[in-house]
């Protein structure tokens, strides 16, 4: 089979804003893009070469023998009886230098998780029609996604998404459905029970990332309730990657190098392995183990800390053999909450480090003008305060460092994209 007809023709809308305008940097998207092909994973598998869209540049590309990054492996059933002293200290470290580390004793059924894996295989092993009915359009962040090929036309990832939106019910209120329903709206009332599936899941990571929350409110010297309150009601996103396996791994990537923009990420990998962080220079793998959760800091809460911790550059690598899933789930303030730091964390050795802002904002940063990358956070902040400045000497008033960016020419770059 050759290359040109695995990437199949589909009817597809509009280029992006992002991928229609040429690249400032000269690293990625200098053409006009191609929105034409889909990443049809179930022949390109196979194929001994890879399509140019996927080779990613030299300086790049996995090299071998990466070493692993032996990050704090938490107990939480210890932090939660109170026996909080040396994991609350081993937590600030990990997050002052990379922002990553594990947990387990979480409470979060083994039997749900598996449940989850089990869902993905089924639903990304389908033929890619099928999968279509949920496509991602430009400029969402929800829906499937072939790679990326829709929305960039350089340094593709080797992988298939899902992602959906999750809050969970106010207290009090009846249990919503927002998973369920929109598995049933998206794809048809057949795939309601994955939606079930994850529906669970997602409540499940809702409330284990507030009780890491806690902790890091800890770590933090803020108290225990001050993050933990801020997300109660979250608008989080639940993200299915899918890694096909590709014949020529040491080319592309499964995931590009990015650091998250959200607040915090609870990833379950199974057992292959393929996630990296770079930490001290060097390309470091993260080691899965079925009965822990990979925590790392977004840069939504590195904002939220005044920059006390870190949201670190990491990707994921791909193999010829044996094909990956990861869940992602990323947890995001309610959209129009202004996101700044505590008092406490802020004095004159530790002037605020970032402007003002509402994660509606920054997503929207995200979807429509910037490829996220290691700098997403400061290249959005420059832009607010831009904007602020400009807004400012127009008319002469102050407004708050929160308004939204929506009308700017913006920077581009590439990287990864949420
Ligand atoms: O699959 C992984 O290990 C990493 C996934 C990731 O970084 C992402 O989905 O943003």
């Amino acid at each position: 089979m050759a290359i040109k007809d695995c990437i199949s023709s589909a009817h597809m809308s509009s280029p992006s804003p992002l991928s229609s305008k040429n690249d400032e940097n000269g690293n990625g998207n200098t053409r006009p893009h191609d929105t034409s092909f889909l990443f049809d994973a179930s022949r390109l598998s196979y194929e001994p070469n890879i399509p140019v869209q996927f080779i990613w540049p030299e300086e790049e590309k996995p090299s071998l023998g990466e070493e692993e990054l032996v990050v704090p492996l938490v107990d939480l059933q210890r932090f939660l009886s109170g026996e909080s002293d040396e994991v609350v200290s081993q937590v600030w470290e990990a997050c002052k230098k990379h922002g990553f580390f594990q947990v387990v004793n979480h409470g979060v059924d083994a039997g749900l998780v598996a449940e989850a894996h089990r869902c993905v295989e089924t639903f990304f092993t389908m033929p890619l029609e099928e999968k279509m009915r949920a496509q991602r359009k430009p400029g969402e962040s929800c829906g499937y996604a072939s790679s990326f090929t829709g929305r960039f036309s350089s340094k593709l990832p080797w992988k298939e998404t899902l992602s959906f939106r999750y809050s969970p019910s106010p207290q009090g209120k009846k249990r919503a459905a927002v998973v369920e329903d929109y598995f049933g709206g998206a794809l048809g009332d057949s795939y309601r029970p994955y939606g079930v599936v994850y529906q669970e899941y997602c409540d499940a990571m809702s409330h284990l990332s507030l009780r890491i929350m806690e902790l890091l409110g800890m770590s933090l010297g803020v108290g225990r309730t001050h993050f933990r309150e801020f997300f109660e009601g979250n608008d989080s996103i639940m993200r299915l990657n899918y890694y096909p396996p590709c014949q020529k791994p040491n080319l592309t990537l499964g995931t590009g190098p990015h650091c998250d923009p959200t607040s915090l990420t609870i990833l379950h990998q199974d057992e292959v392995g393929g996630l990296q962080v770079f930490v001290d220079d060097d390309w470091r793998y993260i080691r899965p183990r079925r009965d822990a959760f990979v925590v790392n800091i977004g840069d939504t809460f590195m904002a939220l800390s005044n920059g006390r911790f870190q949201s670190c550059l990491h990707r994921a690598v791909v193999n010829s053999q044996t094909p990956r899933k990861s869940l992602a789930f990323f947890l995001c303030p309610e959209m129009n909450k202004v996101v700044n730091p505590p008092s406490r964390l802020v004095d004159s050795n530790h002037p605020r480090k970032y402007p003002d802002f509402t994660w509606s904002s920054f997503l929207n940063f995200t979807q429509k003008h910037y490829r996220a990358d290691m700098k997403t956070l400061d290249v959005f902040s420059k832009w607010l305060l831009e904007d602020q400045h400009s807004t400012t000497a127009t008319t002469a008033t102050t407004e708050p460092l929160s308004s939204p960016a929506s009308h700017h020419d913006c920077p581009k770059r590439t990287g990864e994209s949420k």
